[in-house]
């Protein structure tokens, strides 16, 4: 495979057909928007799971990202529970908050219930929680319902990478009427490469002419008009995948440095679940927050660097790196362990909430 020219987002949006759902989107989003707004609560966009890159118009093969969605709906979890509402953007059919604890491959969901009696004469029978697992159960089916009675999580679906960016020019642009209480959360997996539409073969590509050579174009790197024109104000963090841990830091301070964002959470693919590191520029001290703004709703979080003991900050002329880690699991008979999301998102509502009040 050879590469090809790259796109600007501008000639992108020119030349790559919108979603035939996108009119809709866009206006479910911008009702649930200004509800939220109404209530006063942060927003987060959340995006979720890999973007998918068909070969052919009438699609019946495509190129696929990695990304199961645990890291995004796992992440809207804590954020729900720290009192944000949720824009969760995510690949059809990958993990959803509070569904995801009974993903049918690892945990069925069939698994934990049990009838109930031999039904009472008219062919009636009782279904209950398994006793063993009823109490995570409960847990989770509150927060669950909680949220729908909040009307506190909205969920869109994407599956190919068009879809992908066409929703996130479109959901930032309305998100962005909450100017500094919106946060944007990239956490799907997104493809680098894709083909245009104008150079799509209509039908499935036939196998008689041997070996197959497809020219991809670069996906336009959308983080510098999302930064500049789509987003006013917003905090947006985006996630930096690497195998080779080595370029991880290098690779994250290239997209602060190129886009201008906030934060960027690095993560090697192996090590995800146990460790991330957060990569921002260097800033002067904060002052100490105002009494009435310090003593908000939210428990205050622990910084990366003192989570677990674990962590280690180091300075660089214009970078900032703090490495969050978690222990892995001991021995339990709880099906809850410990997620380094929670920690992840305890430490941006943290940030959040000083570039809310101290305008950086
Ligand atoms: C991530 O790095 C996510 O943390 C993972 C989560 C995809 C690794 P899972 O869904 O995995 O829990 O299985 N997401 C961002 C990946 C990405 O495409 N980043 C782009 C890049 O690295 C920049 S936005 O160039």
């Amino acid at each position: 495979m050879h590469q090809s020219t790259s796109f600007s987002a501008e000639s992108y949006f020119a030349t790559q057909s919108a979603p035939p759902s996108l009119a809709q989107d866009i206006a479910d989003v911008q009702a649930f928007v200004a509800r939220q707004a109404a209530a006063n609560r942060n927003v987060v966009l959340v995006t979720s799971g890999g973007t998918t890159v068909p070969l052919e118009l009438n699609v019946v093969r495509f190129l696929d990202n990695f990304s199961a969605g645990t890291r995004g709906a796992t992440s809207a979890e804590y954020f729900l529970k720290a009192g944000y509402a949720v824009i969760f953007m995510h690949r059809q059919f990958s993990l959803q908050p509070f569904s995801r604890h009974y993903s049918h491959s690892t945990n069925p969901f069939l698994d934990f219930l049990a009838v109930e009696g031999e039904g009472d004469g008219d062919g009636t029978v009782g279904i209950t929680a398994d006793k063993r697992t009823d109490a995570d159960l409960l847990a989770v089916l509150t927060a669950y319902k909680g949220v729908q009675m909040a009307g506190s999580l909205h969920t869109l679906t994407f599956v190919t990478v068009n879809d992908y960016l066409w929703l996130l020019r479109a959901v930032s642009q309305e998100l962005s009427l909450l100017r500094r209480r919106a946060m944007y959360y990239l956490a799907a997996a997104v493809s680098d490469f894709f083909l245009p539409r104008q150079k799509m073969s209509e039908h499935k590509i036939q196998s008689g002419k041997g070996s197959l050579h497809i020219e991809m174009d670069q996906v336009p790197k959308v983080l510098k008009p999302m930064v500049e024109e789509w987003t006013r104000d917003g905090f947006i963090v985006s996630f930096k995948l690497e195998t080779d841990d080595r370029l991880l830091i290098p690779k994250a301070r290239a997209a602060l440095e190129r886009y201008g964002h906030q934060v960027v959470i690095g993560n090697d693919l192996h090590t995800r679940k146990m460790q991330v590191v957060f990569v921002e520029r260097k800033r002067k001290p904060l002052p100490p927050l105002p009494p009435e703004e310090n003593a908000g709703p939210l428990p205050p979080p622990k910084s990366p660097a003192d989570a677990h003991g674990a962590g280690e900050e180091t300075e660089s002329m214009t970078f900032v790196e703090s490495w969050l880690r978690i222990t892995p699991p001991a021995a339990t008979t709880s099906t809850q362990v410990k997620e380094i999301e929670e920690d992840i998102v305890a430490e941006l509502v943290r940030r959040h909430a000083a570039w809310i009040v101290h305008d950086r």
